[in-house]
């Protein structure tokens, strides 16, 4: 089998990808240990200059290389165009993105630099998988170094209809350079059709063709193993103690404004005050670790929600409770696990998200015999598989304050029927499965491709059916 080659804006250390670890290295778990690999990205520091050759470490069958970014290329290429243009766009948030040239230029600059610090160590037969918005120009630069391997993309985060995303400045260069990948898979067949409409509209019709949804899953059965052994264990038993036999609700995701959270926040304020019944009955524990920290949006949210969770417990919390518990610093996923598992309601509410993988994990965790019940954004690309939750609109805290009350009072028999749907959906709909259909989508049409005639690859690939979601 040939080599896979994933290239992701960030690499982390073999290091600290133990059984606990998180992101895009679970998802391609499966993936990586049938077969040799070479991850390639970011390795996390700066430097002066954006390294032109890469650090190797081999951990088993898969090289790790890395490179340090420039500090240009951090402002420009990463805080700049990735983060405040790209990923309030994706995220349907044209007002607040922030457009400059050098930013696009920096862009440019480091896709260019990942290709040629890349190109090097690539073998003729590899497999190139690159992921996410940070990358949209690889393969166009690979292309322009001779690269000739089949070259996949895949979209975490939501693609917005075609008139959103054009808002941005360079929205027909972006296309033009994904048009250069053999594969391009997104979360939805929402997503899939928004990009599909930007790529026409660019005249990349014949790429239109090569985009599928491929919606990504969790290891269920490793989250569950977690979620069980951690649920006796010192910090689970912490947090039950400190409850006192009072209902959980638990929300867990980056500081981040896609989020939902001072919405949700609302919410919770919104049921305590239009639903006393529930006043002094329920806690509602927010995870929330800083992000981006260094990004003045992401300052003046952090600042919001710490204004709104004090005005909330202030005008509701009495001497033994206080309704919101709100934690900004980094939880160990093991423990987050445990947590989920005693939570009686999952609140994941963001306000665009391409998939939501807690919503999943929030499932995973649950003990059959006594499940919770997950109060879910109806624009999580999740929605469309765990429709056994209670969906809400993440922009209006009176919906979610409706849906909370539905969860606290809903009967032992209709939550387990919910729950029991929603497991069957994120236990056949895994990872592992997920890495399979976007390979087959990518390598099986190639393969077609290499025994009929040379050079036929694109050509091929380009008459071939949309790859199935
Ligand atoms: P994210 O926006 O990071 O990912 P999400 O899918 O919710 O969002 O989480 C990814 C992983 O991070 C999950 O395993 C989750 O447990 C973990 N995580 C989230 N908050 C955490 C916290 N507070 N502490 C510890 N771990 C936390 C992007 C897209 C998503 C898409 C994923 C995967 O934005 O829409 O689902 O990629 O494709």
């Amino acid at each position: 089998m040939s080599r896979l080659v994933i290239v992701a804006n960030r690499v982390s250390d073999p290091r600290e990808r133990g059984a606990a670890a998180g992101g895009l290295a679970v998802g391609l778990k499966d993936a990586v240990a049938r077969r040799d690999a070479l991850w390639f990205g970011w390795s996390g520091a700066t430097a002066q200059q954006t390294a032109t050759t890469p650090r190797i470490q081999r951990a088993g069958r898969t090289d790790y290389a890395t490179i340090d970014l420039g500090e240009a290329d951090y402002r420009h290429y990463y805080q700049g165009f990735s983060n405040a243009a790209l990923w309030p766009v994706l995220h349907y948030r044209l007002g607040i993105a922030r457009f400059a040239r050098e930013d696009w230029v920096g862009y440019r600059r480091a896709n260019a630099a990942f290709a040629a610090a890349l190109a090097p160590l690539l073998r003729p037969d590899d497999t190139i998988w690159a992921h996410d918005f940070h990358l949209f120009l690889l393969a166009a630069e690979l292309r322009a170094l001779g690269c000739r391997q089949r070259i996949g993309f895949f979209l975490h985060v939501p693609f917005p209809p075609r008139q959103v995303f054009m808002g941005l400045p360079n929205a027909q260069a972006v296309l033009a350079a994904l048009a250069a990948c053999d594969a391009i898979g997104v979360q939805t067949e929402d997503d899939a059709e928004n990009l599909r409409g930007a790529l026409i509209s660019a005249g990349e019709a014949a790429a239109a063709l090569r985009v599928g949804a491929f919606p990504i899953g969790i290891d269920a059965a490793a989250f569950t193993t977690l979620a069980t052994r951690r649920s006796g264990l010192k910090e689970v038993e912490r947090l039950r103690n400190s409850l006192a036999g009072r209902v959980l609700a638990i929300g867990v995701d980056r500081l981040d404004y896609t989020k939902g959270l001072p919405q949700r926040i609302a919410g919770f304020g919104a049921l305590l005050a239009r639903f006393p019944r529930h006043r002094s009955r329920v806690t509602f524990l927010q995870v929330a670790p800083v992000s981006r920290g260094d990004v003045a949006t992401y300052r003046a949210l952090r600042r919001e929600l710490d204004e709104s969770v004090g005005r909330i417990n202030g005008q509701h919390a009495e001497p033994d409770w206080a309704p919101i518990r709100y934690i900004t610093r980094a939880v160990a996923r093991p423990t987050l696990a445990g947590y989920m598992r005693l939570a009686q309601i999952g609140l994941v509410t963001p306000l665009r998200d391409g998939m939501n993988l807690v919503a999943k994990e929030y499932v995973a965790a649950q003990d059959p015999s006594d499940p919770g019940v997950l109060v879910l954004s109806r624009f999580a690309g999740a929605a469309n598989e765990l429709d056994g939750a209670v969906l809400v609109n993440p922009l209006d805290p009176d919906d979610i304050a409706e849906a909370l009350d539905v969860a606290l009072t809903m009967p032992a028999e209709e939550r387990m029927a919910r729950w029991q749907g929603m497991d069957a959906a994120v236990r056949s709909n895994t990872a592992a499965v997920w890495c399979r259909n976007f390979l087959a989508a990518l390598e099986g049409e190639a393969e077609v491709a290499e025994a009929g005639q040379a050079g036929g690859r694109r050509r091929l690939a380009e008459t071939a059916t949309p790859p199935l979601s």
